[in-house]
């Protein structure tokens, strides 16, 4: 089958993937007692090497590894020349991998002209100009995260139900701690009772500072409380979770336009961190996240989470090449360490290199 027939499936699948945002996108909420966050302290000294850092990495890509780059290297040694048919089943794996149409498109139209340029005849050195393209393009979306001068950093985490905030939440809090800042959290998702109790939970496993009001308050309160908290205290960072799924969608944005908006004026025009936090796993569907979570608020960058847990971790390419955001951290498990920065030089080494 060619790009067409695959453009075709692809339109039908993505109508139906964007209709689940803002009802069920992503419903299970598990338990944060079941979430094994704490590998870190169980002393594997493995884990704090570079090294085992990188090896950690690559298990948690593995998934994508096998489906996506290992079909590429099979689609290579069996075509004996570099013909049409070849860009097309590297089309085909690509959307596969969730990489997106447009992207896709882009991507190999980029490798076609990098292999005539280069008069380039075999398969097998397609794969390094594959690699260096997608390197290219997630270089040129990326962006570590960093704390402002001025204290406190507020950082704001939105996102769909689901995708991982409050985890996400956790692990910065984690990272922040272990570099000797204060922290304090924002229990603004205040749509679930569980929520609120969650992300507490989090806090008094991490050990840092929390402000909560009831189930049902405002959000936007919540966090202006936090802020000030955060002030009168002499926190360092100030991290706010938001909920990510509300009675309608609608709902939804005004709150976090209002909780944007407080949280601007309390910056006096600092801007904050606004971190989309969205799920790998959920494919194309994380795009039109993207796109509609940023007419909310101004969103800064993007946390990929759980990419340990798909094939289809070719959506960062997406990600990165459509949506104008830098990916500044990525998931690759539950544990503490596995949020990390994204560096896309370590991340294509991971996917390509044996
Ligand atoms: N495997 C894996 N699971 C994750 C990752 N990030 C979050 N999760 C899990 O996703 C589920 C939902 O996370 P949660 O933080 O509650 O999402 P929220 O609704 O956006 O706050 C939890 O079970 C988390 O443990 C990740 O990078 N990898
Ligand atoms: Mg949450």
């Amino acid at each position: 089958m060619g790009i067409s027939g695959w453009l075709r499936r692809r339109g039908r699948k993505e109508e139906k993937e964007t209709s689940s945002l803002g009802t069920d996108a992503v419903q299970k909420q598990e338990e944060p007692e079941e979430t094994p966050a704490a590998s870190k302290e169980s002393g594997d000294v493995k884990q704090d090497s570079p090294r085992g850092l990188f090896a950690r990495l690559k298990e948690g890509l593995s998934r994508t590894r096998s489906s996506f780059v290992a079909r590429v290297d099979s689609l290579l040694s069996t075509h004996k020349r570099i013909d049409e048919e070849l860009f097309e089943e590297l089309e085909e794996v690509l959307i596969q991998a969730d990489v997106g149409v447009d992207t896709t498109l882009r991507l190999v139209d980029a490798v076609r002209e990098k292999i005539k340029a280069g008069g380039i005849t075999d398969p097998e050195e397609v794969r390094p100009i594959l690699r260096e393209t997608i390197l290219e393009i997630l270089t040129a979306n990326t962006a570590p995260l960093e704390l402002p001068e001025d204290v406190p950093a507020v950082i704001m985490v939105v996102g769909v139900n689901g995708a991982g905030k409050t985890t996400t939440i956790a692990k910065l809090a984690h990272r922040f701690k272990s570099q000797g800042k204060r922290v304090i959290l924002g229990a603004a998702d205040t749509f679930r009772a569980a929520a609120i109790e969650q992300l507490e939970i989090w806090a008094n496993r991490v050990g840092v500072e929390i402000v909560k009001h009831q189930p049902g308050a405002d959000p936007a309160a919540v966090a202006f409380d936090t802020i000030q908290a955060g002030r009168a205290r002499g926190c360092d960072v100030v991290i706010i979770d938001t909920a990510g799924r509300l009675q309608t969608k609608t709902n939804l944005m005004k709150e976090l336009e209002k909780i944007g908006r407080v949280v601007e004026r309390e910056l006096q025009g600092r801007t904050p961190e606004v971190l989309l936090v969205v799920d790998a796993t959920t494919g194309q569907n994380a795009l039109s996240q993207a796109k509609l979570f940023s007419e909310a608020v101004s969103v800064t960058g993007v946390v990929l989470t759980k990419l340990d847990g798909t094939a289809k971790g070719g959506i960062i390419i997406a990600i990165a090449e459509e949506l104008g955001l830098p990916v500044k951290l990525i998931g690759i498990g539950e544990a503490y360490d596995d949020l990390r920065d994204f560096d896309p030089e370590d991340f294509v080494a991971a996917l390509f290199d044996a």
